[in-house]
């Protein structure tokens, strides 16, 4: 029950507030509901980023800058809840990057695990632990942690990628390290499709026992798993909430294919409209394919290939699609699962 404060006992409350403050400290019941809240509550909006938009403005930044000189030419894809942070949701940052031919990113690593998801351009590469991965549009590429990375352009067209790292999650926990390799280009010292041979062919090699929580392989091409998608539909039933959804893995734990983001992709088939769905992983959209409309807490969004939306935590989202639709996504999922926090819910708001 409610009850009622005199003025004269809000009086001494303050005070004793104002002379504990000196001490560096502060009463919790002041605080309590707002920091432990019923529901998550987050500052983070549902928004969608149009791929033509965003794409002129990251041409006209390759008229300002080289890649070498910004030493990553990327425009941030900010949430508009989380302006001035770099974030695209609380705990993931994404970006848009450009490599333009002939261009040089040059090598470095850092604490922070990337993705890279190919939008536009064909054969431009990342180079992983001396390897060189040819970048298709819908292949899904890591950078592992303090991993060197550099990526290069030798074709005659731009490269353009959707990058998710995660920065805020690293940065909360303050464990950023960062350095610069000393050439531009790490040496090459395996042959392209290496790690795709040893650790993605349903074999490892015979004495691998590694517990990294990171997936040796570094490239997960398109066409793999647009091929499977296909296969699959000829068989599978479609899950109400998500169509045929498959997520990316470690083929040597079976668990996600990066420490803290998880991946996905899903195919929606043509007319289908999703029942409601959501969770607290606050989720990062890539169009592939198709045309369709997402609603996430009755902000309608829609999208065609190549566009980019977020989805926040707990909000209710539903998708509906006009054809074959195929969606890349990331979240923090398997972060919020190690930890013991990650939930679902399937149904209808209230
Ligand atoms: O390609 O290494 O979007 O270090 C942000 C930071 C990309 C990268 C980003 C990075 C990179």
């Amino acid at each position: 029950m409610a009850q009622s404060t005199s003025p004269d006992d809000a009086d001494r409350r303050r005070a004793f507030y104002k002379r504990i403050a000196d001490q560096d400290l502060t009463p919790l019941w002041e605080v309590l509901s707002a920091i432990i809240t019923r529901q998550p509550k987050s500052d983070c909006v549902p928004n969608l980023w149009r791929y033509e938009t965003a794409r002129e403005y990251l041409m006209e930044a390759g008229e300002l800058i080289t890649a070498r000189e910004a030493e990553r030419r990327v425009l941030i894809l900010e949430n508009p809840g989380l302006r001035g942070t770099s974030r695209v949701t609380t705990s993931l940052y994404a970006g848009l990057q450009l490599v333009l031919p002939g261009e040089v990113a040059p090598a470095h690593r850092h604490s922070q695990s990337a993705l890279r998801f190919i939008v536009e351009g064909s054969g431009g590469h990342t180079a992983v632990d001396g390897e060189r991965t040819p970048m298709e549009v819908g292949d899904f590429v890591i950078t592992p942690p303090w991993t060197f990375h550099d990526h290069g352009n030798h074709t005659s067209d731009p490269m353009i990628w959707l990058d998710g790292l995660d920065i805020p999650i690293v940065s909360f926990f303050d464990a950023s390290f960062a350095e610069g390799h000393p050439d531009d280009e790490q040496p090459v010292t395996r042959g392209a499709g290496d790690s795709q041979a040893r650790f993605g062919a349903n074999m490892l090699p015979v004495d691998y026992d590694s517990r990294s929580p990171v997936s040796p392989v570094f490239n997960y091409p398109y066409a793999r798993t647009r091929e499977a998608l296909e296969t699959m539909r000829r068989q599978d039933e479609w899950d109400p909430c998500h169509g045929l959804k498959m997520r990316y893995i470690n083929p040597n734990t079976g668990g996600f294919a990066m420490p803290t983001i998880a991946t996905f992709m899903q195919l929606l088939p043509k007319g289908f409209e999703t029942a409601p769905y959501r969770a607290t992983d606050a989720t990062v959209f890539a169009v592939v394919e198709g045309n369709g409309v997402t609603v996430v807490d009755g902000v309608e969004m829609a999208w065609g290939p190549k566009d980019i939306f977020v989805a926040p935590s707990w909000k209710w989202i539903t998708h509906r699609v006009d054809d074959d639709a195929v969606l890349f996504s990331f979240s923090d999922r398997v972060a919020q699962q190690k930890l013991g926090l990650w939930r679902e819910e399937r149904g209808k708001p209230e």
